[in-house]
Order: C-alpha cells, then structure tokens, then sequence
C-alpha cells in the first residue's frame, strides 16, 4: 500500500508552529520583503480568498487584518528533511516535493500507520499533514487534498474516485485536460472508460498507463533514489530591476554559480545553456544554445550565458533572470577541463559542503544580490 502524503500549508504552518502569535490567524508567507508575492497562506487566510501566487495589497484587499511573513526557505528546508527522515522509519520514501512524499508502508494498516505519522509530526512540529492512501502512487496522490486539512482519504475501490474531475490527476496538466473535455471526457470513470486508442492518440502511452493505475491494475514502487533530471536550473526575482551590464552580469553569475554546484554534487556535466529573461512589465523570452563540451563550471556556463546576451539589445529594466543546464550527461562522457580551475573549483564546493553553500563565492560576487536560496515545490531534501 502506497501513502501520499502532503503538509497542509507548509510554509505557513511552519511559521504558525515558530510563533503562538500567528497561530489561528490568518498569515500569508510573501517570498521576499520587496517582491510581495504570496507563496502560500495559512487556512484561516485562505478562508478569505487568499491565493498562492497573488501580490500582498490583493491579499490584503480579500482579508485586510492578514498578517504577512516573509519566507525562511532555510527554515523550511531543514523542517522538510527531518520529516522525510521521520517518514522513513515507515517504510521506503520518495521524496516528492518540499513537502510531499510518497511511502510504500507495504502491508502494515495503512490507517494506524496514517494516525501514528501524523502524532509523531503534530507531537515534533506541531503542523499536520494529509495523507492520501491507494494501492500505487498515481490513486494515492490524486486523494490526499481531499480531505485537508488533517485528511485521510483511503481509496478501496474505484467507486471511491470515480466522480472526481480529471483535473485533479497529477500529470494531466492544462493541454491534456483540454483535449480531453472536447472529447467529453471530464470524470475518472469517463477516463477509465475511453477506450485505449483515443487515450494513446491524446495523451500517448501516457494515457494508458494512467488509465491502469486508475483503475488500480497497477502496483508501483516508491523510488527512493531522486530522478536524475533533466535539466538544472535556477531563476532569481531580483531585488530591484536591474539594467546596466555591471549588475546584469552580476546577477547572471550567482546563478551559474549555483547551477554549477548543484550540477557538480549531482557529478553532471550539460552543453546546452539557456537563458529566461524577465522584463519589468513581465516581457518575457528565452534564448539557447547547443554547445560541443559538455561543462559544469560556473566560469564556463557565465561564459556562454554572456554570449547568448551579446545576440540581442536588453530593451527594458529586467526583473527575474533564470539560468538552465540541459542535455545533460553523468561523468564519462563529459570533457575534462582546465585544471587549474577544477581544482579551484573543487576547493570551494569543498567549503561549501562542509559549511553550507553561502559560505564562500568569486570575489565578483562579495556584494552580490542579497536574494535567498531558491525553493520551490519542486525542492528536493536529498539534492542541494
Ligand atoms: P503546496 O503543498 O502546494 O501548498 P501548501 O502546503 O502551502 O498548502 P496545501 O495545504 O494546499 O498543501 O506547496 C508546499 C509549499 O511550497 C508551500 O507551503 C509554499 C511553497 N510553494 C511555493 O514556493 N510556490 C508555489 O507556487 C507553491 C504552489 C508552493
Ligand atoms: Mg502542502
């Protein structure tokens, strides 16, 4: 038996947990002082219309006594790897997100194991979580928000899902789910009862797999070893937007900076380098380009990010930059590089393992951009 589960409003719990004075209050986390976006809200915000992804004055428009936080990612990332180590006394766990995992508990009774989670987390933290319960990840997911916050959801049989919308299926996004609905195609039992073909010719083999899950003909394994992914990347809303080449390039290379560490504690090596621009009225557009050598070092993917800007005239004051590594490679077939460099290179992500990533950097950035470790639902604890 698989169990999902989710934290309820994690960040905002988190803080709630660290102060009496917000607990039962409606609190929003905002991800910076300056850029006053909401991350996520507490559930007495949410009561109010309170949204992820809305800017601070609307939130305080739909629930104007909202008290409003800013984000200690590092709070919340070190609170997120003592859970996952808390879920892995009850069997395998993927680590699915910040702050969702799966757990195969295998044939232990996934209720008591449910409740005793959910103590041992309430007992250390004092936040709770849902927990979505089936017999392979896709069914256990797609239950666990259903009856947060503090839920369980236990799914014997397909009568239990089969009303529910389609939307809800984690990996049916927007397009699918489009093509879908014209096709009339909107509950899980419509779903699970379109024949093969028109599934395959929709969503691709995708489709069918999803349709055995569904219907619970399918048995998966929780994978505790992270995927390795596909590309590395990271985007940075800037504290002020910037348009001269000084602070431009500034920006650009604490990012690479950061990718290349994660690309090297990850012993990857990528050729393709790309770069996602931002202007101040939110323009945007990305450039990239395919190189021969494959490369992990920070100088390196500056370099070919400042060669990817030299195509074109940045017209407007920029807001957010993003820097990704794609076409990635493990080890062997990378290019050895200049020697000197590595070894500067490797001496630094020494320091940084050992002390923690902001303890050193380039002497170009020593009046870097005071901008915290990025984290995102896609933040993983095992990974940097
Ligand atoms: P979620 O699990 O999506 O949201 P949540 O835990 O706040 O609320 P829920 O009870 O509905 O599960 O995301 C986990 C954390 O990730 C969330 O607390 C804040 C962060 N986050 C972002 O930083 N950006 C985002 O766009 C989203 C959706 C979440
Ligand atoms: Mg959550």
């Amino acid at each position: 038996m698989i169990l999902h589960i989710d934290m309820d409003a994690f960040f905002a719990s988190v803080e709630q947990a660290s102060n009496p004075e917000l607990r039962g209050r409606p609190i929003a986390v905002a991800g910076s002082a300056k850029r006053a976006v909401i991350i996520t809200s507490s559930y007495e915000a949410r009561r109010f219309g309170v949204k992820t992804g809305m800017m601070v004055w609307e939130a305080k428009k739909a629930c104007p006594h909202i008290q409003i936080v800013v984000a200690n990612f590092e709070k919340y990332a070190s609170t997120s790897r003592e859970i996952m180590n808390i879920f892995r006394k009850y069997g395998v766990t993927e680590a699915f997100s910040v702050d969702e995992a799966f757990i195969d508990i295998g044939n232990q009774d996934p209720f008591l194991t449910a409740r005793s989670i959910k103590e041992e987390i309430r007992k250390r933290f004092n936040i709770t979580c849902s927990v979505g319960v089936g017999v392979n990840k896709d069914i256990a997911k797609l239950v666990s928000g259903i009856n947060k916050p503090d839920g369980y959801f236990h799914v014997t049989s397909l009568d239990d899902i089969k009303d529910l919308s389609i939307k809800e299926i984690c990996g049916i996004g927007r397009k699918n789910f489009k093509k879908l609905r014209l096709l009339a195609i909107n509950t899980i039992e419509e779903f699970v009862n379109t024949r093969d073909e028109v599934l395959r010719n929709t969503m691709g083999i995708h489709g069918i797999r999803l349709k055995l899950a569904l219907k619970g003909e399918l048995t998966d394994t929780v994978n505790p070893e992270p995927v390795t992914p596909k590309s590395v990347s990271n985007s940075m809303t800037l504290p002020h937007d910037v348009w001269h080449k000084g602070e431009v390039e500034l920006a650009l290379f604490q990012l690479c900076e950061k990718v290349g560490f994660r690309l090297r504690r990850n012993n990857l090596w990528g050729r393709r380098v790309a770069l996602y621009v931002r202007y101040k009225d939110f323009e945007s557009f990305s450039l990239d380009r395919k190189y021969y050598d494959y490369t992990n070092d920070e100088i390196e993917i500056f370099e070919r990010v400042k060669s990817l800007l030299e195509d074109i005239k940045l017209t407007k004051p920029i807001r957010l930059f993003g820097v990704t590594v794609t076409d990635l490679a493990s080890a062997t077939q990378a290019t050895l590089f200049d020697n000197e460099r590595l070894r500067r290179i490797e001496a630094l992500d020494k320091i940084r393992e050992r002390w923690g990533y902001g303890a050193i950097t380039w002497g170009m950035l020593a009046n870097k951009f005071n901008h915290k470790p990025p984290i995102s639902p896609a933040w993983r604890p095992e990974k940097y």
